[in-house]
């Protein structure tokens, strides 16, 4: 009874979805007749007209871009939209290889100020990257690097799940001052040598689910900046890349506190870090960083596996500088196994101007079999409860500065 139930359910449901392909209003395919696409073409303006109208449809509706390979010089989604819609990617759609040729701003596809809108399908949205990355030179100037491949502004209440993003100019997916946006089942891929491509930066937001995504690409994998709260990166597998982050905090002057990151049950493989909290010296405010929690991580062949280095200074010297200001506390890292490419597996470094507060170490087992030292431990201004861990990862060195003289 239940499998013939079952059965009469399945042709019910697929008589109905081929109907709607032919008829439905609420099915905007940017190939069919009112559109025009065609595998490719340029579909720039296709797609525009096709979301305008789905945006505007009273009911549910989505856009469709069919299997195929097509142009598209750049879009901006814009909401708000009259009802819940969905942007349903099965084809490859290519950036042009100059920015220059874009119709957008720093920004291949963006999307702005909708709510409810699902992103879906098996398609890929293909930056064309190469030739931004060898010329990229962010260590010098400010106004750098290419196009983002896909940005969410002001987005709520919505899904992005199944697409690819591939060989982005700048960052893969960036987030920002979202709420409640899940993405699931992407993959993110780019040469490991590539500059600037991290996967998905999110910054000043909130409610963000990363779940069963892989990333591979020059940059990190998953970057977090200031004013994110509830963060949860679960089931990622990153690699190549630079890590998973709390990105570089207190560097810039309208910085907002960051709370509620847990990464859980992820894999790294030959990334140049495992997990990092970083914060710049000389921060213009005194924001804080906390309940951060990395659990259930297995690192393979990681280069600094375990940081948190309140003296990130990349581009000059910092020697002079004030420490940092930003407060780190309630921070958590647990059962994280594996391989370290670095003798130093474990760097707590922590500001001698704001110490870290309740630091909890357990369940570490790290191995190093490289030529350079042996496997060691080191923590600055912290002192972190430790349980489960052998002494060469427990603080092996740790130091513990007198506050500055102000
Ligand atoms: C889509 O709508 C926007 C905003 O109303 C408008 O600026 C744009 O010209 C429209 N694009 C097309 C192709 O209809
Ligand atoms: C692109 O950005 C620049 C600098 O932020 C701005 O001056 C310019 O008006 C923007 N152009 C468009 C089309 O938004
Ligand atoms: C960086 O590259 C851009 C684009 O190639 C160029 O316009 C700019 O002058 C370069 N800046 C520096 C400081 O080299
Ligand atoms: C998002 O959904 C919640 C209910 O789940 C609703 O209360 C809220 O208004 C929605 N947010 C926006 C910006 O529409
Ligand atoms: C986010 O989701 C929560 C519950 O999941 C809901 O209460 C809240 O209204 C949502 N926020 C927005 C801005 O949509
Ligand atoms: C994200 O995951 C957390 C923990 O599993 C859950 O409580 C929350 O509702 C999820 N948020 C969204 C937007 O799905
Ligand atoms: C990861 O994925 C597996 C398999 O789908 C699932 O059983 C597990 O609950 C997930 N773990 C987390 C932490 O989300
Ligand atoms: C840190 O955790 C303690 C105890 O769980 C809590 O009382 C405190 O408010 C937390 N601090 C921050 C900044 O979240
Ligand atoms: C215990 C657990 O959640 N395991 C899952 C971790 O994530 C991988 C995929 O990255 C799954 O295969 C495991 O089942």
């Amino acid at each position: 009874m239940c499998v013939l139930g079952m059965f009469l359910l399945l042709l019910l449901t697929s008589t109905t979805k081929a109907h709607e392909s032919e008829h439905d209003s609420s099915v905007f395919d940017v190939t069919s007749a009112e559109y025009g696409a065609k595998p490719g073409s340029d579909i720039t303006f296709a797609l525009a007209k096709a979301w305008n109208d789905s945006c505007a449809s009273p009911s549910a509706s989505k856009v469709v871009v069919p299997s195929g390979t097509y142009k598209l010089r750049g879009a901006s989604f814009r909401g708000p939209c009259k009802a819940p819609i969905e942007l349903q990617v099965h084809g490859t759609l290519q950036a042009p290889e100059k920015d220059s040729e874009l119709t957008t701003n720093e920004t291949w596809v963006g999307f702005e100020h909708v709510d409810m809108i699902t992103v879906s399908g098996s398609g890929t949205f293909d930056g064309q990257g190469a030739l931004p990355w060898s010329r990229n030179n962010c260590s010098k100037s400010k106004n750098c690097a290419g196009s983002v491949n896909l940005r969410f502004s002001f987005v709520t209440n919505s899904t992005i799940q199944d697409v690819s993003s591939l060989n982005s100019k700048n960052f893969h997916i960036h987030v920002f001052r979202c709420i409640n946006v899940t993405f699931q089942h992407v993959h993110i891929t780019a040469p490991g040598d590539s500059k600037n491509t991290n996967g998905i930066h999110i910054g000043k937001s909130t409610g963000i689910n990363i779940t069963h995504t892989n990333i591979g690409t020059g940059d990190d994998c998953v970057s977090i900046g200031d004013g994110s709260n509830q963060i949860t990166v679960t089931n990622v597998t990153c690699g190549p890349g630079h890590g998973i982050s709390i990105e570089s905090l207190g560097r810039y002057n309208n910085e907002e506190s960051l709370a509620g990151i847990r990464v859980k049950n992820c894999t790294l493989t030959n990334t140049q870090n495992g997990v990092r909290i970083k914060t710049w010296p000389n921060s213009p405010l005194a924001t804080t960083a906390s309940d951060i929690h990395f659990e259930d991580i297995i690192m393979v062949n990681v280069g600094n596996p375990i940081v948190i280095d309140q003296l990130y200074c990349p581009y000059k010297k910092c020697d002079n500088l004030p420490p940092s200001k930003v407060k780190i506390s309630n921070v958590s890292f647990k059962n994280i196994k594996g391989s370290s490419a670095t003798a130093l597996a474990l760097k707590i470094v922590c500001s001698s101007g704001s110490r870290c507060e309740n630091v909890e170490l357990t369940d570490i087992d790290l191995t190093y079999n490289g030529a350079k030292g042996t496997l060691t431990s080191q923590c600055l201004n912290v002192k972190p409860t430790i349980s489960g861990l052998i002494s060469a990862l427990a603080c092996a060195t740790s130091i513990v500065m007198p506050p500055p003289l102000i």
